[in-house]
């Protein structure tokens, strides 16, 4: 007898091997996704919840290890659906069982599609954000862009890269940056904003804080906000991508970037920011925007320490579970100068491949500064993931 390991990306290396066995495609796929691996941390969890959990794992044959307060239940995806289902000899508490079912449902939805103010953006593939700083002291680009016409032309060159979405910006959120009062703001980023899309034709983002920036912004054609507060730093902001139908970018930061750094404190990095992107999330379906025009972001260098960002790419899978299209923007970010040695200007290599890893971890888009440089190594991952027929 001959054991083969279908290791990899389980249900992809299961599919093909059951296809190749004479198995439809569509069966073997559906068959193939109940044999996902999931490992899931449940807190908090009172003592009958935690018994609850531990005769239920059990039976729907699952690993589950228990703590004060917390469990780990390991498994596939199939077993785990067992494990939700109602059993009427051994109900589970109501929290636990809907807490499940919520998480089964959001990991389902894996949307392929980003809606926005004025079109769906398909993310079957590697969706690449150019960006446009319009601000005189960025960290990495500030001063480049500052004149509409020096934009235009940089912009020009991001769409024949390959870029699909412009991600343009009146404000540097460097660690530290002071911030620019709003009229200034507004009249870095709109004329900006009228240029790109009466000139180039992509889908353009407006990267702000201010509510009142965003609604001119989205007045004048653009669709997208991109948040790097997740709403939280201005109280109308909610209201004006909901009004507007915009796509929103829900990006994990912790209080401004003036203080951010003093707060980079975690218990356990990809379980923290994941929780606080929920919580971002909630609140803005409760606001009334719509669940397919959310995309996360773990806000790579945001009161982030380089190893936090290093386990955040690495354990990307809790934000995507969420059930919405994950953004990452590594693009020139100390952390890759951590990693390499190399300056600012010498980080576009390394950030192609910090979108790769991303890529294969399940993000779909990537605010970079050198769009040719992501293109081209976001290609191949792509090529490589749709290789075995699914594709991640
Ligand atoms: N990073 C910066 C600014 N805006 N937006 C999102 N969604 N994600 C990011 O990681 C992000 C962002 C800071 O970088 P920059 O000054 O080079 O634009």
């Amino acid at each position: 007898m001959k054991v083969t390991a279908l290791a990899g990306e389980v249900p992809a290396a299961l599919a093909s091997a059951l296809a190749a066995r004479g198995l439809d495609r569509l069966h073997a796929e559906a068959l193939a996704s109940g044999g996902a691996p999931v490992a899931l941390l449940l807190e908090p969890l009172d003592e009958s919840e935690a018994m609850a959990l531990v005769g239920g794992a059990a039976r729907a044959g699952l690993d589950c290890h228990t703590g004060d307060g917390w469990a780990v239940v390991a498994g596939t995806l199939a077993r785990l659906g067992g494990l939700s289902r109602p059993d009427p000899a051994a109900p589970l508490p109501e929290r636990l069982s809907l807490a499940l079912g919520r998480f089964l449902r959001d990991r389902q939805q894996a949307p392929l599609a980003w809606r926005t103010a004025r079109r769906t953006i398909p993310l079957d593939r590697s969706c690449v954000v150019g960006i446009v700083n319009v601000t005189p002291d960025s960290f990495s680009d500030g001063g480049r862009h500052l004149a509409p016409a020096d934009a235009l032309a940089g912009a020009r060159r991001m769409r024949e890269a390959g870029a699909r979405v412009l991600d343009v910006g009146g404000e540097s959120t460097r660690p530290g940056a002071a911030r620019p009062d709003e009229a200034e703001e507004l009249r870095r980023v709109i004329p900006v904003v009228r240029a790109l899309l009466a000139e180039v034709g992509l889908p353009v983002s407006v990267d702000t804080r201010r509510s009142r920036v965003a609604e001119a912004a989205l007045e004048a054609g653009a669709e997208i906000v991109n948040d790097v507060s997740g709403l939280a730093a201005d109280p109308r902001m909610a209201e004006v991508v909901s009004a507007g139908g915009a796509g929103v970018v829900l990006m994990h930061m912790r209080g401004e970037p003036q203080t951010m750094d003093g707060l980079a404190v975690y218990g356990d990095v990809a379980c923290d920011v994941a929780a606080e992107l929920a919580e971002r999330r909630d609140r803005a379906l409760a606001a009334g925007i719509a669940a397919d025009r959310v995309v996360l972001d773990p806000g790579l260098g945001f009161a982030k320490a380089p190893e936090h960002n290093l386990a955040l790419l690495d354990r990307l899978g809790g934000i995507v579970a969420l059930g919405h299209p994950v953004m990452v923007g590594p693009s020139r970010k100390r952390f890759l100068g951590t990693v390499t040695g190399r300056p600012v200007d010498g980080r576009d290599a390394a950030t192609a491949a910090a979108c790769v890893a991303a890529r294969m971890r399940g993000a779909r888009l990537f605010r970079v500064h050198d769009v040719a440089a992501a293109v081209e190594a976001l290609a191949v991952a792509d090529a490589v993931l749709g290789a075995d027929g699914g594709g991640a």
